[in-house]
């Protein structure tokens, strides 16, 4: 990774954060947060009591505590206005999120998730940057049956959201011929199991029939024993995140997370994993004191030492995370408030040995599994690009008014995974991957894909390809902008402005956001579109598909209208002025968006002859 400084800064610096030796927040000023869990009694509190209450949401406490159960209380933003003179503007609902280890999921499995999103949601199936699942539009009374039916295909909601680990992240590419891959997927699997929360309340919430099952108390009926081994009662100051990944193969944007394994490997044989710590890329800009920050190369552990490594720097999370404020809570503040190497010893007291240095690999490539490849047994596996992971059927089109009415992507996989029975898996890129195909299933899956209007990868363009958006309006309470809904009108202007500057087989990233919460994680991508306020972004330059750069703001405050063209400038600077095999983000990176911007801005002012 580099450890380049930006000459121009991100939003946030981690120059301007308090450092405060390094100890604890004090106990007495912990947040609202952390006084729910407290009193919980291990995540339980009053959800049992308030989930029968004939209320339409819940209280503050639970909604808290809910997360951890993988369910956010939402409404949808867009009907508060016709519901001025209603009781209450909001008409409640839920998300609820499917937490899914590297992605991997049976033909059955995504059928019946596609089903819930049917009955129990509002029609459509959303596939995360994390590669999990989301339905919205829930209401209180389905909430129990939702959650049941996932536990019932043998998935799980439980800390899908919440102040502990959440989806174990692992390159998904179901490649057989190299066993690097599936050990690797075996470890994330089964750092899932090891980090999950060990509480009673999730089974005893969901999972019990409230009229005929056993009423226990989630922490009362184990006096003495410890519930939680690895989080104890008050669990983690704040979500954390874990990825896998592959030096050549950094799908999982494995410096964006709290930990990250980045497996070492030599002739098919893994020969043990580089420990990354504390990379995280949410920020409030009102508050200096947060700021994007990619994962620090903490040391290098041997196979066997996967699991006691990522305890023991769960358990420094724990115990010196801070409690009271939790904007800085994550624990890449952690880390630069104790300093590196006090962060470093602290997890070496922990694990009880020092850590061996970093070995020298490092990410070098990015592959997204879009299109067809050899599996290496004689099958295939396809990667089916999902437009921003929304999963549905519609009037709208995919990417223009020649396929209105046309697009029927749900009912195509239906099909798709009734009739073949591919092994599945989501991406870090809201993607599809159908796997264990034969030869003859390529026609098939295209003729299927074609007869509900939907494109295949090949069909679309390298720049839609390598772009996402978050969810954002109308259910994020915290989305300023929009972004899911309108990067495909975004990405439908920008296509012909990229063809004309002969850059259409160019790839590059870019990720829009409605908030600089960052969850489509646009602050190390090459093009990053971060919602500012309703209508306006902040354009960001200079990160790049390997995800080990962090990128900085190139302008601010850009109206909607006026994205496509000041995209359209950047990338005539870039067609002019790169070195040959120079991709995007390192030519903004090595000019400087300074000189990008000045550029670009003549260019648009016709002083360079194409404005
Ligand atoms: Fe996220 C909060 C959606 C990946 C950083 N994220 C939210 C919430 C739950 C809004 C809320 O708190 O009320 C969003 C739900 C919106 C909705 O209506 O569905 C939300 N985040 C998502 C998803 C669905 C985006 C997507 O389009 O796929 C992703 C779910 C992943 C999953 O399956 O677990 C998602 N969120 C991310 C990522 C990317 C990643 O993890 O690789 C990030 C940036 C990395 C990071 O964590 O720093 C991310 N989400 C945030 C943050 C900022 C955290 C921070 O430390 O500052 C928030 C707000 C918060 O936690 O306070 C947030
Ligand atoms: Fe919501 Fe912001 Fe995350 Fe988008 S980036 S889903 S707007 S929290």
């Amino acid at each position: 990774m580099s450890d380049e400084t930006p000459s121009t800064p991100a939003l946030g610096d981690p120059a301007a954060a308090p450092l405060t030796a390094g100890v604890p927040a004090p106990a007495a000023k912990v947040s609202g947060v952390e006084l729910a869990k407290i009193a919980s009694n291990y995540l339980l509190g009053d959800i049992p009591q308030e989930l029968v209450d004939g209320a339409p949401g819940f209280g503050k406490a639970s909604i808290h505590l809910l997360k951890n159960h993988g369910t956010y209380q939402q409404d949808d933003r867009e009907t508060r206005k016709a519901r001025e003179g209603a009781k209450s503007l909001r008409e409640i609902s839920f998300m609820v999120r499917t937490r899914i280890p590297g992605g991997k999921m049976t033909a059955a499995q995504m059928l019946a998730e596609i089903d819930l999103g049917d009955e129990l949601a509002n029609g459509t199936v959303r596939l995360t940057t994390r590669q999990g699942i989301q339905h919205h539009g829930i209401v209180k009374g389905d909430l129990k049956a939702t959650i049941q039916r996932i536990n019932e295909i043998q998935l799980s909601t439980l800390a899908a959201c919440g102040d502990v680990e959440r989806n174990v992240m692992c390159c998904p590419a179901p490649l057989r011929n190299n066993p690097v891959r599936d050990q690797m997927q075996t470890m994330a699997s089964r750092l899932a199991e090891h980090l999950a929360p060990q509480t009673r309340a999730y089974h005893e919430i969901w999972l019990t029939d409230s009229d005929t099952g056993e009423k226990t108390l989630a922490g009362g009926g184990s006096a003495g024993k410890e519930i939680e081994p690895i989080y104890g009662p008050t669990y983690l100051p704040r979500k954390f995140k874990t990825a896998f990944g592959l030096p050549e193969d950094n799908c999982v944007d494995i410096y964006a997370n709290d930990l990250g394994f980045l497996v070492v490997h030599e002739a098919g044989k893994i020969l043990g994993y580089n420990v990354l710590a504390g990379g995280g890329m949410g920020v409030t800009p009102s508050a200096a004191k947060t700021f994007p920050a990619l994962a620090k190369r903490l040391g290098f552990v041997p196979e066997e030492d996967v699991l006691a490594i990522a305890t023991a720097i769960v358990e420094v999370q724990r115990d010196f995370g801070n409690r009271s404020d939790r904007k800085v809570a994550r624990l890449k503040y952690t880390i630069h408030t104790m300093g590196l190497e006090n962060f470093r010893a602290k997890v070496e007291e922990y694990f009880g040995k020092p850590l061996l240095p970093c070995h020298p690999s490092d990410v070098h490539g990015f592959d997204d599994h879009i299109g067809w490849h050899e599996q290496g047994n004689g099958k295939f596996f396809y990667g089916l690009n999902v437009e921003n992971g929304r999963i549905l059927d519609t009037h709208k089109t995919q990417d223009s008014e020649k396929h209105a009415g046309d697009f029927r992507l749900k009912t195509a996989l239906r099909q798709i995974l009734k009739e073949i029975q591919p092994g599945v898996r989501i991406t870090a890129h809201q993607s599809l991957l159908f796997t264990d195909l034969h030869i003859t299933d390529r026609v098939r899956i295209t003729e299927i894909l074609h007869a509900h209007g939907v494109k295949t990868s090949e069909e679309i363009s390298t720049l839609r390809r390598w772009s996402m958006a978050c969810v954002a309006l109308p259910t994020c309470s915290l989305a300023v902008a929009e972004s899911e809904r309108v990067l495909p009108g975004l990405i439908d202007s920008l296509e012909p402005e990229v063809a004309k500057l002969g850059l259409s087989n160019d790839a590059f990233t870019l990720r829009m956001t409605g908030c600089p919460n960052a969850c489509a994680r646009p602050y190390n991508c090459d093009i990053g579109i971060v919602g500012r306020t309703l209508g306006k972004y902040t354009i960001f330059l200079g990160g790049r598909l390997l995800g080990d750069r962090l990128n900085v703001i190139y302008k601010d405050v850009v109206p909607f209208d006026e994205l496509c063209k000041e995209i359209t400038a950047v990338l005539a600077c870039y067609k002019a002025e790169r070195t040959a095999a120079e991709t995007l983000g390192d030519f903004c990176h090595r000019k400087g968006v300074d000189a990008v911007r000045v550029w670009a801005d003549e260019w648009l002012a016709g002083a360079r002859g194409h404005g």
